[in-house]
């Protein structure tokens, strides 16, 4: 009884004294203090002015979807000199999964005021063994077909429950659709462009792909072939996705040579270009390019830098991937080449990057990590590599250079990662 009591007690004062903190309006607004599996024990404010009247449960909803676990609710009129009796501040103190702490933050301040955040930075939570990417799980909804008008599948009922039922298997099995006759065209396209537009690394692991994992225009490879042909040749393996992820969760699996790979495909209406990636952005434009050992450490490097970034540097990361991983473009032999997935994906652009048209720049991380794109359509500007080597060592500099309060090791006996906090 007595330790309980003195909980209780406890519990009070630390309320007290995030209540007053919030009172005085310059301290962080919500407040980690107990943390166990993961789990943080939460103090969030906000403001919610009555001008609809269903925002508490549209919140709550909020909570709901990330797990949280409500302790304690509390709500007293707003002292804004603006606003009215009606407009309301919360307290809540709940329990949720530091995996998802910064998911609900960003989604509170969509629906909700004064969702101050100033320590935000300090909570990071980032995956420390290959287990916890099972957390790395947060979708963007951009390129929903069910949500954005714009999708090719928008109109098309059939497609959209397709995808539905490929989300719902949660296993290592790629479905064979209806639009295996969209993938015949792309696939022979594509093959049919790559000796003269794909580097030599792309068209290597291709052969081989052809010859040991199913890839030909009539079939639909299996991720599971496909994923230990890849951890033979370096060590990545594929992981199954419904969708686009947030960058962050993205990221951080490279960290542990895991690729989450999208298992739908594209609508038969654009074969030429997808603005998201499907299993043929996956197939034929990714996983060739990892099976190279170089490029693996490359792409297992910009994982790594990730880890625990702010998301100032999150989007830097984001961009210098945009322009490599997926867009980039080298030399060899004298002549350019593509080895970005998202060329060697989408024959439109594949012959639009080459073409001599685009700008070309040469690849320098802190020039790339800021440069703006879009991804609706072509980029007009790519950055020319000189080798994957070099790309790599420029990488190496730049992700030395990223402030961080500790560093980060990958262990590969335990597929996990040392933190050593930095003297
Ligand atoms: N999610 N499933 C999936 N596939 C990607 O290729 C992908 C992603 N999320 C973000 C992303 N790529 C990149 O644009 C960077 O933001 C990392
Ligand atoms: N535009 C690419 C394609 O059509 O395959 C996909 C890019 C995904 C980032
Ligand atoms: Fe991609």
């Amino acid at each position: 009884v007595g330790r309980r009591q003195s909980l209780i007690e406890d519990a009070r004062k630390e309320r007290e004294a995030a209540v007053a903190a919030a009172e005085s309006g310059d301290t962080a607004d919500h407040i980690v203090f107990e943390e166990e599996d993961g789990k943080a024990m939460v103090n969030l404010f906000f403001r919610l002015r009555n001008t609809k009247n269903s925002s508490l449960s549209r919140t709550l909803k909020v909570f709901e979807t990330f797990e949280a676990k409500i302790h304690h609710l509390e709500t007293r009129p707003s002292r804004k000199p603006k606003d009215t009796l009606e407009d309301l501040e919360y307290f809540i103190r709940c329990e949720v999964h530091l995996s998802d702490l910064s998911t609900l933050i960003s989604s509170m301040k969509r629906i909700s005021e004064d969702v101050r955040t100033t320590k935000e930075e300090k909570f990071h939570w980032f995956p420390k063994k290959i287990s916890e990417l099972d957390r790395c799980h947060h979708l963007v909804t951009k390129f929903d077909p069910d949500l954005d008008q714009d999708h090719p599948g928008f109109t098309d009922p059939i497609y959209r429950q397709r995808r539905k039922q490929i989300a719902d298997i949660k296993q290592l099995t790629l479905y064979i659709s209806v639009y295996v006759i969209a993938r015949r065209e792309v696939f022979s396209t594509l093959k049919s462009l790559y000796p003269t537009h794909a580097c030599s690394e792309h068209l290597e692991a291709f052969k081989l792909l052809e010859r040991h994992c199913g890839y030909n225009e009539n079939a639909i490879p299996q991720l599971e072939d496909v994923s230990r042909f890849l951890k033979e040749r370096s060590g990545f393996q594929l992981r199954p996705v419904a969708g686009l992820l947030s960058a962050r969760d993205f990221l951080a699996s490279l960290a542990f040579r895991v690729f989450q790979c999208t298992q739908y495909i594209r609508h038969a209406s654009s074969p030429m270009h997808s603005p998201e990636p499907d299993c043929v952005h996956e197939l034929l434009g990714h996983v060739p390019i990892l099976a190279d050992k170089t490029f693996a450490q490359f792409s297992q490097n910009i994982g790594l830098a990730s880890l625990g970034a702010t998301d100032e540097e999150i989007e830097k990361l984001s961009t210098l991937y945009w322009f490599t991983v997926e867009f980039g473009l080298c030399k060899q032999g004298g002549v350019l080449k593509a080895y970005g997935a998202g060329l060697l994906s989408s024959y439109g652009e594949l012959l639009h990057s080459l073409s001599g048209e685009p700008e070309l720049r040469e690849f320098e991380p802190e020039a790339a990590a800021v440069q703006p794109y879009q991804d609706q359509t072509f980029q007009p500007v790519y950055f020319v590599s000189e080798s994957f080597s070099d790309a790599k060592k420029k990488l190496r500099a730049y992700a030395a250079n990223i402030k961080r309060p500790f560093s980060v090791k990958f262990d590969p006996y335990t597929y996990s990662i040392d933190v050593l906090d930095n003297p």
